[in-house]
């Protein structure tokens, strides 16, 4: 097996032990299946299976049984890649041609995703970013050393994507050490997650970061998510057993991070298993379908069901039992807004994509082809 020296001879005698150590992990070991092995038959022969592990703005970097290669995509993927979710992402298995001896190598397919986190992407109607592939537990981590950093809403926000991915959600409220009242934010992000294991955690003492082993180990994968300065990398660095991945100051002034991370990575855990670290994105817009936004907002549509209308929209419509609840202190309101927000950006996105595909019908349906689309074909072929 391929191991690089050339690339990695300016590390030291151990460092490199630990590097060949790493890519001699079995597939297996990375996540692999009978999922992936199935849909990686029609490779079989030509191409090898990699796990993408970073992507930068013009390569990825993925990994293999020929170890670590820096990778960039087929002309062919490229061009049938209609939108920006069809490129790879951070998790994704794929095939590659590997060229071993220059350290680098050719993706040539995805193979199908079995979860995936997404968000919509900023300033496009329809287009959807695959933050992580292939994960089996999302970790959405809030910091818990002051109110400055502590948003239920943003969690009601990460929380309704994070069900739409496939994977299984889990709460972190991290950095207890610097926190006086850890059962004030217990009881507060349990009064909108009742049905999400919560653990509180300091990533830095390593506090509590034993309950989390029940989520890592041989094939599994977590990303990692939440605001900047939450300490993502800190646990990254805490459960890989090394500094690998970079950490930042908190700004003073706002309690916000510094936007430390820049891109997502996966790194491989000491334990087994593999972690996904992530930026804190600014921005998280919706990119979920209905039943994840009603099961984070259960309550909402419990509550619904005493309304005197079935289909009540909770705005203004007479004998609402949810703005009841609002009005008499049992629902709070900015849940209540945070949950129209939510719905009316999925709502938004649910028309756009109808939209999208009633045009890319016209061009498909040759029938309903225009006046002028006709005469240029027909000049076309004569
Ligand atoms: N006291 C304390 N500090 C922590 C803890 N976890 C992280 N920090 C600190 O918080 C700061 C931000 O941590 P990072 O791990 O860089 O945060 P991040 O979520 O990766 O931020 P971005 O990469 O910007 O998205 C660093 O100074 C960490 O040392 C903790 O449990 N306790
Ligand atoms: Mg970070
Ligand atoms: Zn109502």
């Amino acid at each position: 097996m391929a191991q690089f020296e050339g690339i990695r001879s300016h590390q030291l005698p151990e460092e490199q032990w630990k590097v060949e150590a790493v890519t001699r992990k079995p597939l297996r070991e990375l996540g692999w299946n009978s999922f992936f092995e199935k849909h990686y038959a029609e490779y079989k022969g030509t191409f090898i299976p990699a796990r993408v592990t970073r992507h930068l703005k013009h390569h990825y970097q993925v990994f293999c049984e020929e170890g670590e290669l820096t990778a960039k995509i087929s002309g062919n993927l490229r061009h049938r890649a209609k939108h920006k979710g069809m490129f790879p992402a951070v998790g994704d298995w794929v095939v590659i041609k590997a060229r071993p001896e220059e350290g680098s190598a050719r993706i040539h397919a995805i193979l199908p995703r079995q979860t995936k986190l997404s968000r919509k992407v900023v300033l496009s109607a329809t287009d959807e970013q695959v933050v992580a592939a292939n994960i089996t537990t999302v970790f959405l981590m809030t910091s818990v050393s002051g109110d400055k950093e502590f948003s239920l809403r943003r969690l009601e926000r990460y929380l309704t994507l994070s069900r739409e991915s496939g994977a299984a959600p889990v709460i972190l409220l991290n950095k207890i050490d610097l926190c006086e009242n850890i059962a004030h934010y217990l009881d507060l992000v349990t009064s909108v997650a009742p049905d999400i294991p919560i653990h509180a955690i300091s990533a830095t003492e390593e506090t509590g970061t034993k309950k989390l082993e029940r989520y890592l180990g041989t094939g599994s994968t977590v990303a990692l998510l939440g605001s900047s300065g939450v300490g993502k990398s800190a646990l990254t660095n805490a459960l890989a057993g090394d500094e690998v991945a970079p950490t930042g100051e908190v700004r003073e002034s706002d309690g916000a991070g510094r936007h430390t991370t820049t891109h997502r990575e996966l790194y491989w855990l000491k334990d087994g298993g593999a972690l996904i670290d992530t930026p804190g994105m600014r921005e998280l817009q919706m990119w979920a379908g209905e039943r994840s936004l009603l099961e984070s907002f259960s309550d909402i549509v419990e509550l619904g069901e005493r309304c005197r209308f079935v289909n009540c929209q909770h705005l203004s419509e007479p004998d609402c039992a949810v703005k009841t609840a609002i009005d008499s202190g049992s629902l709070d309101e900015a849940r209540y807004l945070n949950f129209l927000k939510i719905r009316e950006e999925h709502e938004a996105l649910v028309k756009k994509r109808e939209q999208v595909a009633k045009t890319q019908q016209k061009i498909d349906n040759p029938k309903r082809q225009t006046w002028r689309q006709k005469k240029n074909s027909k000049k076309r072929q004569r």
